[in-house]
């Protein structure tokens, strides 16, 4: 799977995307993410990407030239190609919609900067994409949450530990349930002793399991109450 992003700051996730995960998944051949300067797409001298709003008002406009030459110098005929335009007036990103994005063999994001983007881009992409409700500078963090949602679902990606654990609670991401490792007994200075629930250390796997569906739900509470 090839995910293409379309930025003004195409080194800014370097370092994040060699990390773990990913950048094993990009060494397996499993992933390949490509950043795309946006400003290589201009034809003026300043490789101007961006102008002031018609009508009037404060802020810049994205131009449409520039992304729209991107996404054609990108796209190939012979994938299915999903072009996406990242913006906060988009559709809510979600774990259903992570999974649907798994059957393309291309994706390109296209990271607008909050103020806006001509809106005749809309014509050249396929959807518009926000990961919630709150304003961010671009759409450059929506990307990488995308590109890491989608790709830890493509087989091969998650080792087999990470995956069965994944599972059994990808249909809803919030039934995760509470966690503990060593030590059994935690007491930070003068507070009070923080234990691990008593069942699991009981061994009895039957139990464990209806605990955690239990606890699952409400797994941002403490068992023991506030900390
Ligand atoms: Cl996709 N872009 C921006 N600029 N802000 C956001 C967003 C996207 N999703 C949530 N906030």
């Amino acid at each position: 799977m090839q995910f293409n992003i379309i930025t003004i700051f195409p080194n800014i996730f370097d370092s994040y995307l060699k990390e773990s995960i990913l950048g094993r998944a990009q060494k397996k051949g499993l992933v390949e993410i490509n950043m795309h300067n946006l400003r290589d797409y201009t034809s003026d001298k300043h490789r101007t990407v961006d102008d002031s709003p018609y009508g009037g008002g404060v802020g810049m406009v994205m131009m449409v030239e520039p992304i729209v030459r991107a996404i054609k110098d990108i796209k190939q005929s012979d994938k299915t190609t999903r072009t996406i335009l990242l913006t906060p007036r988009g559709e809510r990103f979600t774990q259903q919609k992570a999974q649907a994005l798994t059957r393309y063999d291309q994706i390109i994001l296209i990271a607008g900067r909050y103020e806006g983007v001509d809106e005749r881009v809309a014509e050249f992409i396929d959807e518009q994409i926000s990961i919630g409700d709150f304003v961010l500078n671009g759409g450059e963090l929506a990307a990488m949450a995308i590109v890491e949602a989608v790709s830890r679902l493509i087989p091969g990606v998650l080792g087999k530990d990470e995956s069965s654990r994944e599972e059994s609670f990808s249909d809803d991401p919030s039934r995760e349930y509470p966690q503990y490792t060593r030590p059994e007994a935690f007491v930070a200075d003068g507070g009070p002793e923080l234990k691990v629930p008593e069942i699991l250390l009981s061994g009895n796997h039957a139990e464990i399991a209806k605990w955690r569906k239990r606890g699952r739900k409400h797994s941002t509470e403490h068992p023991q109450g506030k900390a």
